[in-house]
């Protein structure tokens, strides 16, 4: 496979960028390869620009549900962009995004839309913090929510990729409030609770873990974690950036039938442009400004180009029911073949996935919270992965990431890699 496009562009992309990239996870630094730059993108394939052609499992994380550049998208762009990019004022494109969410996910009864997943979190967890009057904040080991201070403690994707703890550059005081339970272990939010009884704002959690690989929620875990939320007067808040839209239409709160009293989206609800939102409970989120004394703002957010882009994904998803089945059974036809490439092939291995997420662990352990995907080879991983780039599969760089299937995928791109995948099972 040529590379050397992209080999003369990350140099000089070094000069310019640290480590040459605008997120650490592009790097490759993990899988000890190249990254590759791309240059186009269409349905469920991307080229990059020395030529190659990849059957795309990142998807650009989450946002292309129904494939790159899907046309109904595109020209919902183009035709804002001859209206204009940027007003910095309120239009009524903003007003239509709101009222589907607002109509398709049912713990919003109000929505603020921001720029990115890290801004929607940050923002919902200040307005916990305003609504409660409480300072203290839960999260679990292994769970990613952007790269916020008060968040990036024993945080998943990048971070748990690059093997740190959190980040510098945090001073102590920012998480000093920020306390972490175990996914999956109620009784490690139990004690956290009758520690602090009336000093935690919040909990927030990916109900689908998607950053330490995809880790599901055990039976009853999340429906516990309402109830320990309620008893002590905490919000609960569902960080839905890849889950939302994805998993379902009302995303993990609708497939699980839990109601957070906040939810955030990112990405997936602008289509591939950068957008996020956070959402919930109406007597909550009167208290964001201007109605209330929480304050968050930005001249971006809600841009028009991005609302446009947002508005044609979610109609569609919302207009063609069949999307989601679709992409269950793509899913469960990816986890299948692999599972049955491992064993056919006497490899100990373990799938992860819900819906069109996966994530392949190089362990024999059932991968049920941070310190259990801990103990997946990464040196293996970091060889599949060379191996599945080689033969035209881009996923994820990282074993602590989730497989992104979209409604472009056929069944036979899906059995495409699983071919690959049992190549590589095939070599020992
Ligand atoms: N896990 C991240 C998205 N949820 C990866 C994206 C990035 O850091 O570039």
């Amino acid at each position: 496979m040529k590379t050397e496009v992209s080999q003369k562009l990350k140099q000089r992309a070094e000069l310019v960028m640290p480590g040459g990239v605008n997120s650490p996870v592009r790097a490759f630094n993990a899988v000890n390869e190249q990254p590759r730059f791309i240059e186009r993108a269409k349905g469920a394939y991307i080229y990059d620009a020395d030529g190659n052609k990849y059957t795309d499992y990142v998807c650009s994380w989450g946002p292309m549900i129904l494939g790159h550049n899907d046309e109904r998208i595109v020209e919902a762009v183009k035709k804002q962009l001859e209206k204009g990019m940027s007003y910095g004022a309120s239009t009524e494109l903003e007003v239509e995004m709101a009222e589907l969410i607002t109509s398709l996910v049912p713990c919003c009864e109000k929505v603020r839309m921001v720029n990115s997943g890290t801004e929607a979190v940050m923002s919902a967890v200040r307005l916990a913090r305003g609504f409660t009057g409480r300072d203290k904040i839960v999260k679990f080991d292994g769970c990613y929510h952007g790269h916020s201070d008060m968040l990036l403690v024993k945080a998943g994707s990048g971070v748990l990729t690059q093997g740190i703890p959190g980040s510098s550059g945090v001073p102590v005081n920012c998480t000093a409030d920020t306390l972490t339970a175990k996914y999956n272990d109620i009784s490690s939010v139990k004690t956290l609770f009758e520690t602090y009884p009336d000093k935690i704002a919040c909990v927030v959690i990916e109900p689908v873990a998607g950053n330490m690989g995809v880790v599901l929620p055990k039976d009853g875990f999340l429906r516990e974690l309402r109830e320990l939320c309620t008893k002590y007067g905490a919000l609960l808040i569902f960080d839905e950036v890849i889950t939302g839209f994805r998993l379902a239409l009302g995303g993990a709160a609708e497939k699980f039938g839990i109601k957070p009293d906040l939810a955030t989206y990112g990405k997936i609800i602008g289509g591939g442009m950068p957008v996020g939102a956070y959402g919930g409970r109406g007597d909550i989120m009167a208290c964001v400004a201007p109605v209330g004394n929480v304050y968050q703002a930005g001249t971006l957010s809600g841009n028009p180009v991005a609302m446009a882009a947002g508005i044609a994904q979610l109609k569609i998803l919302k207009e063609d029911k069949s999307i989601y089945t679709r992409l269950e059974n793509l899913g469960e036809r990816l986890r299948n073949g692999i599972k049955k490439a491992a064993a056919d092939n006497g490899i100990k291995i373990k799938v992860n996935g819900a819906s069109s997420l996966s994530t392949l662990f190089f362990t024999e352990n059932e991968v049920y919270d941070y310190e259990t995907a801990l103990l997946s080879n990464t040196k293996r991983y970091s060889d599949y992965f060379s191996h599945m780039l080689s033969n035209g599969n881009y996923i994820a760089p990282s074993q602590f990431e989730a497989m992104f299937v979209s409604a472009a995928h056929t069944e036979a791109d899906i059995d495409k890699t699983v071919d690959d995948i049992r190549g590589f099972f095939e070599k020992g």
